[in-house]
C-alpha cells in the first residue's frame, strides 16, 4: 500500500527544501547588501580622503612657494601646479601628429633664467646629416643655439622633472635642453625630428617625442608651424591677411586679437603655434605603433618682428646619454665579474 503521507511527506520535504533555499537566498542577498553597504562607506571614505588630500609634503615646494607665493595644489600631479599664479592647462590641438600646449608651464623667471645662462654660450645652430648622422651648419636653420647639459643646475632640474611628468617619458630619455635664438628673418625649415640614419638610433633609440618651450614673446612670425598637420579647432584655421590690411587697422580689434587672427604667410591656414613666453609645446614624431609619423613634419617660421627664444627637449625611447652609459658599463662590469667568479670555481673544480 502507498503510504498515505507519502506524497505528503515528499511535499514536506519539497515545503523545507524550499524554505531552507529561500533562507540561504535571504542570507546571500543580506550579504550582498551589506557588501554593497560596505563598498558605498569605502567609496565615500576615499572621496573624503581625496577632498582633503593636498599632495604628498614637500620641502622643495615649501621652499618654492616662499619663494615665488602661494602654489596651487594639484591633487594628482602636485608638482605639476603653477609656480607663480597663472594656471597651468592643457590643450590638444591636434591627433595627426598628436600635440598638446601645455599653457603657463614655465614662469616668467624660469624663461628668463634660461636665457641667461645660454647668452654667452650662443653659436650657429647645426642640423642632422641624413645620411652620415653628423651635425653639420645649414641654411635650413639660421638660428643660434647652445645645448644645456642635463640637470644643469637646480632650475634646469626642475624644469626637466617637469617635462618628465607632462610628456610622461622617464627624466633620463631626454637630451640635454637646446637654447635656440632666432632675430628677425632668421628660421628653421620644415623637418622631421625622428632621425633618419643609422647611427644616432644607436644611443638610446628614436627621437619619439620633442617638448618645445617658448621662452619669450614674438612681435610677428615666429610660429611654430605643422604643415600637414590636422587641426582639431576652427580657431587654427587663421587667415593670412596682407600686412597692408592690418597696418591699416581693418582688420580690426585689438593687438592681441590681432595677433591671434592673422599669423605670418608661413603659418596662415595651416597648423601652428605663435610663440607665448612660459608655453610649451608637446608633439610625437612617432605614432601609438611607434612608427615614424609623417605628419610631425614641423618648422620654426621666420621671424618678422622681434626676437625669439626657445628651449628644446628632445625625448628618445630609451634611456639615453651618460647615466645611461654609466648603468651600461656597470652591468658589463659585474657580469665579466661573474664571469671570472665562475672561472675562478671552475679552475678550482678541476684541480
Ligand atoms: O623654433 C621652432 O618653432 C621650431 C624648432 C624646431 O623645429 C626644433 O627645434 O626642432
Amino acid at each position: 500500500m502507498a503510504p498515505r503521507d507519502g506524497p505528503r511527506g515528499r511535499g514536506t520535504a519539497r515545503t523545507t527544501e524550499v524554505r531552507s533555499r529561500a533562507s540561504s537566498f535571504a542570507v546571500a542577498f543580506a550579504f550582498l547588501l551589506s557588501l554593497i553597504a560596505r563598498a558605498r562607506s569605502a567609496e565615500e571614505a576615499v572621496v573624503d580622503d581625496a577632498s582633503s588630500f593636498e599632495g604628498p609634503a614637500d620641502p622643495e615646494a615649501e621652499a618654492l612657494s616662499k619663494a615665488w607665493g602661494p602654489e596651487e595644489t594639484f591633487v594628482v600631479l602636485p608638482r605639476l601646479a603653477s609656480l607663480h599664479g597663472e594656471t597651468p592647462w592643457i590643450e590638444q590641438i591636434s591627433w595627426s601628429p598628436r600635440a598638446q600646449v601645455y599653457h603657463n608651464f614655465l614662469t616668467p623667471e624660469e624663461c628668463d633664467h634660461l636665457i641667461a645662462i645660454a647668452r654667452p654660450k650662443m653659436s650657429v645652430a647645426s642640423v642632422v646629416d641624413k645620411k652620415t648622422g653628423a651635425s653639420k651648419p645649414s641654411d635650413v636653420r639660421t638660428s643660434t643655439g647652445h645645448f644645456l647639459r642635463r640637470a644643469e643646475d637646480p632650475v634646469v632640474k626642475r624644469i626637466e622633472e617637469r617635462i618628465a611628468a607632462f610628456a610622461m617619458v622617464p627624466e633620463d630619455h631626454g637630451e640635454g635642453v637646446q637654447i635656440l635664438r632666432y632675430e628677425k628673418d632668421q628660421k628653421y625649415d620644415p623637418h622631421f625630428d625622428y632621425f633618419q640614419d643609422d647611427e644616432n638610433v644607436k644611443h638610446g633609440g628614436q627621437r619619439v617625442a620633442t617638448v618645445l618651450m617658448y621662452l619669450s614673446n614674438v612681435e610677428r612670425g615666429g610660429e611654430t608651424v605643422f604643415p600637414h598637420g590636422e587641426r582639431l579647432a576652427k580657431e587654427y584655421e587663421a587667415v593670412f591677411v596682407d600686412e597692408n590690411r592690418e597696418a591699416s587697422g581693418a582688420a580690426g580689434g585689438d593687438d592681441e586679437t590681432r595677433k591671434k587672427r592673422f599669423p605670418s604667410a608661413c603659418a596662415a591656414g595651416k597648423l601652428h603655434v605663435a610663440p607665448k613666453k612660459g608655453s610649451a609645446l608637446l608633439f610625437w614624431s612617432v605614432d601609438p605603433t611607434g612608427h615614424d609619423d609623417p605628419k610631425s613634419l614641423h618648422g620654426g617660421c621666420a621671424v618678422e618682428r622681434g626676437e625669439k627664444w626657445t628651449a628644446t627637449k628632445w625625448l628618445r625611447h630609451g634611456p639615453y646619454g651618460a647615466e645611461r652609459e654609466q648603468r651600461e658599463k656597470a652591468r658589463i662590469r659585474r657580469a665579466r665579474e661573474l664571469e671570472s667568479r665562475d672561472d675562478a670555481a671552475a679552475g678550482a673544480t678541476s684541480v
